[in-house]
């Protein structure tokens, strides 16, 4: 069996950098060395990693290809979007089937397996949407994580007529993932509430896209995030994944659930640590219809970039995902010119975030092994993907990224991969590069070049949450 010997590089998990060789055999990780004292002959090719970082393949537990969302769909189809995540040091993707109000669960995720067989450059999974809880899909919930390898489902309190359940809904679905133990990943903003503003906005004649992310306040974040948590308790503390949390009083709630040892988790993204409400999604004349997303960008004149960094150092929040929802500015974005409402909901990011996150590192704002924590273990861990992915360790997946702290990205529409006209982080210099990716020891980046082939990506079943108490 062929092999990789990758030599002189830092290896980096969640114990710390330790200087060591890692030995791929095959599709495994086979063993790790002190320096040097590898096989010195076999089959296998020589990889340097001489200054380089050598990290576990960055799982993105939240990412929508090809969703279809606002009269439209994401830009970015399985192949391109996964090609891209390969680019940007992401091997596994946990992407979201759809089972829409009145559908069968199961037909959804049939058309998600559909979507992607043979499409995928990196390894998948699925979380399961449920737009509509009644008996049939509680029951459907329970074979899915059974007999499917889908073992969280997602909920949401926004989104009245689209995806949206009531509190009754949620309490019923929280009480059959406490009984199986799937994890309930909620999208926690108050729905209705966010549509009384969206209206009373467009009648005051409202429409530029600033006003999605003013009809959308941190209050109606906060309240709906402490109702999710408050709901899990009644369902005798389900496990409960609070996602792309943006707000300071949002974080609040899971920092003083976790304090009490609830089974409460988040994660954020990285336009929530960077970008701004004023910045983007103000930006002159319809420009900022490229950042509306929800939750939507915050103030910068508030605290919650600071907090949302200091809540990652503190493990109140576990997971950097991205939410990949792209979309094209022309044909798409436009819609909404006239009417933020109708501005299709995402950011396209999924090439980035190993950068993004590293430039915190490089900032002071995260250590070594919390950026790999937060981009690869972690989310492993939570989605019941450990150990096959997010680590490197004798036995698990040759998923790995040498990473270039002596180089630089700059990040823009004109380098990118993903298949959107435009850059949400266009002009972003980055300290920092991915240089060699590796999936199930198969070479899919080195430098600039790409290697990998669409259908090298498989379907991967997932067990249940490590962190489950
Ligand atoms: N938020 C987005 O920005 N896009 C897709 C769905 C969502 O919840
Ligand atoms: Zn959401
Ligand atoms: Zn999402």
């Amino acid at each position: 069996m062929t092999g990789l010997l990758i030599k002189g590089g830092t290896v980096v998990g969640p114990q710390g950098p330790i200087s060591a060789d890692v030995l791929v055999v095959g599709e495994k990780i086979s063993a790790l060395f002190m320096p040097g004292d590898g096989p010195v002959e076999g089959d296998f090719e020589v990889l340097d990693a001489t200054g380089k970082y050598v990290i576990p393949g960055a799982v993105d537990a939240h990412t929508h290809m090809e969703m279809p969302f606002g009269g439209t769909k994401a830009s970015d189809t399985f192949d391109t979007g996964t090609r891209a995540a390969a680019f940007g040091g992401t091997t596994t993707i946990i992407d979201f089937a759809i089972q829409r109000y009145g559908e069968v669960v199961q037909d959804g995720l049939a058309a998600w397996h559909a979507k992607t067989e043979g499409e995928c450059h990196i390894d998948y999974a699925f979380h399961m949407i449920l737009g509509g809880v009644d008996d049939d899909s509680l029951k459907a919930m329970d074979q899915l994580v059974a007999s499917e390898g889908i073992t969280s489902f997602k909920l949401f309190m926004a989104y009245p007529g689209v995806f949206y359940s009531d509190d009754g809904q949620i309490l019923r679905a929280m009480q059959k993932a406490r009984d199986n133990g799937a994890m309930i990943m909620m999208h926690a903003e108050n729905g209705p509430a966010i549509d009384v503003l969206v209206k009373q906005a467009l009648e005051r004649g409202e429409t530029d896209p600033i006003y999605h992310g003013i009809t959308r306040p941190e209050a109606l974040e906060a309240e709906a995030t402490s109702r999710a948590i408050w709901l899990a308790s009644v369902a005798a503390d389900c496990p409960l994944y609070i996602v792309h949390l943006s707000a300071s009083k949002a974080l609040e709630q899971v920092a003083a659930a976790r304090d009490l040892g609830r089974n409460v988790f988040a994660e954020t993204c990285p336009q929530y640590l960077y970008l701004t409400l004023e910045d983007q999604l103000g930006a002159d004349g319809f420009e900022g219809a490229k950042w509306v997303c929800s939750t939507p960008l915050r103030s910068k004149h508030e605290t919650h970039r600071a907090d949302l960094w200091k809540g990652l150092r503190s493990n109140d929040l576990s997971v950097v995902s991205t939410d990949h929802c792209p979309f094209c500015f022309k044909d798409q974005k436009d819609m909404g010119i006239g009417d933020f409402s109708k501005i299709p909901n995402g950011i396209g990011s999924v090439e980035h975030r190993v950068d993004l996150l590293y430039q915190g590192v490089v900032d002071g704002k995260l250590s070594l092994a919390r950026w790999v924590e937060t981009i690869a273990t972690t989310p492993a861990r939570m989605f019941g993907l450990f150990p096959q992915k997010g680590i490197i360790a004798p036995g698990s997946d040759a998923d790995i990224v040498l990473y270039d702290p002596a180089a630089r990205t700059r990040i823009g529409v004109e380098t990118h991969h993903m298949n959107m006209d435009y850059s949400a982080w266009e002009g972003f210099e980055i300290a920092g590069k991915v240089d060699t990716v590796i999936s199930r020891g198969t070479v899919l980046v080195s430098g600039d070049t790409y290697h990998g082939t669409k259908g090298h990506g498989r379907f991967v079943r997932r067990g249940l949450s490590d962190y489950l108490i």
